[in-house]
C-alpha cells in the first residue's frame, strides 16, 4: 500500500517564553519528523492577544506564523505529533485561549472535512483570525481558504492588526520561506472530503 501525501497547513502561536525561538525549534523538529515533508514557513508576525473576553493589548504579545507541509500521516497522527511538540515546549493547558509557550492548530488536511472529538478540519476560526490569515498571504499570495474564498480579501474585509516581526531568530528564512509558496488552499473545494489516507 503506498501512502497518500497530503498537502497541510499549519498555524503556530506563542505569547509566552522565547516565542521566536521556539516556533522556529517546532518547525524544525516538525521538518524532521517521520512521515512530514517541505515544511516552508512563513514570517513570523506579532499579534495582540485574542482571549475570550475579546482583544487584550495589555497581555503579552503572540507571535504568529504559519508552515505548509506535505503528509503522509493521517490527521490524528498529524495532530500526535503537533501535540507531542507543543509539550516539548512546555505547553500547559490551563484555560481556553489563555497564554502559552507554543499551540499549533491544523488549519487545513488536504481538501478533507473532519469534525469528529479531537478534530475539526479546516479549523473553524481560522476564516476570522489576522494572526492566521496574515502570515498565509505573506507565504502565498494567492492563498484560498477552503469554505471562504481567498484570503487576501478575507483579510481585507477583516482589517489587519498584526504586524512583521523583525527578529533574526524569525525562523521562517531558515525553514526556506523566501519564495512564494503553493497551499493545500489550492485543493479543489470539490476535492473527495472522504478522501481516503492510502491509496
Ligand atoms: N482540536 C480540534 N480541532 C483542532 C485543529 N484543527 N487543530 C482540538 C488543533 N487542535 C484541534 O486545543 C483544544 C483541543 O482542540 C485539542 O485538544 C484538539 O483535540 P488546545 O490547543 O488545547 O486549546 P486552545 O488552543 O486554547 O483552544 P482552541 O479553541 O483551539 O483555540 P484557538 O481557536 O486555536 O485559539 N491570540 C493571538 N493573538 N494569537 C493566537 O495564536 N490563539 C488562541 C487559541 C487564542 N488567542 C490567540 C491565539
Ligand atoms: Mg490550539
Amino acid at each position: 500500500m503506498i501512502a497518500q501525501v497530503v498537502p497541510v497547513l499549519l498555524a503556530f502561536g506563542a505569547n509566552l517564553g522565547d516565542r521566536g525561538e521556539t516556533i522556529a525549534a517546532a518547525q524544525r523538529e516538525l521538518a524532521e519528523t517521520a512521515g512530514i515533508t517541505g515544511l516552508r514557513a512563513s514570517p513570523l508576525r506579532e499579534t495582540i492577544a485574542l482571549t475570550e473576553a475579546g482583544p487584550d493589548p495589555d497581555a503579552p504579545r503572540y507571535l504568529n506564523g504559519v508552515a505548509i507541509a506535505e503528509t503522509t500521516l493521517g490527521p490524528h497522527e498529524l495532530l500526535d505529533a503537533l501535540q507531542a511538540a507543543e509539550a516539548r515546549h512546555g505547553r500547559v493547558r490551563v484555560a481556553r485561549w489563555g497564554d502559552r509557550t507554543l499551540d499549533i492548530d491544523l488549519i487545513l488536511y488536504g481538501g478533507r472535512v473532519i469534525q469528529d472529538e479531537r478534530l475539526t478540519v479546516p479549523h473553524p476560526r481560522a476564516h476570522e483570525r489576522d494572526f492566521v490569515l496574515a502570515p498565509w498571504l505573506d507565504l502565498d499570495p494567492d492563498a484560498v481558504l477552503m469554505g471562504h474564498g481567498r484570503v487576501a480579501d478575507l483579510l481585507a474585509r477583516l482589517g489587519d492588526s498584526t504586524r512583521p516581526f523583525e527578529a533574526a531568530a524569525s525562523g521562517g528564512a531558515e525553514l526556506g520561506a523566501a519564495e512564494p509558496a503553493a497551499t493545500p488552499a489550492a485543493v479543489p473545494e470539490t476535492a473527495d472530503p472522504a478522501g481516503a489516507d492510502h491509496v
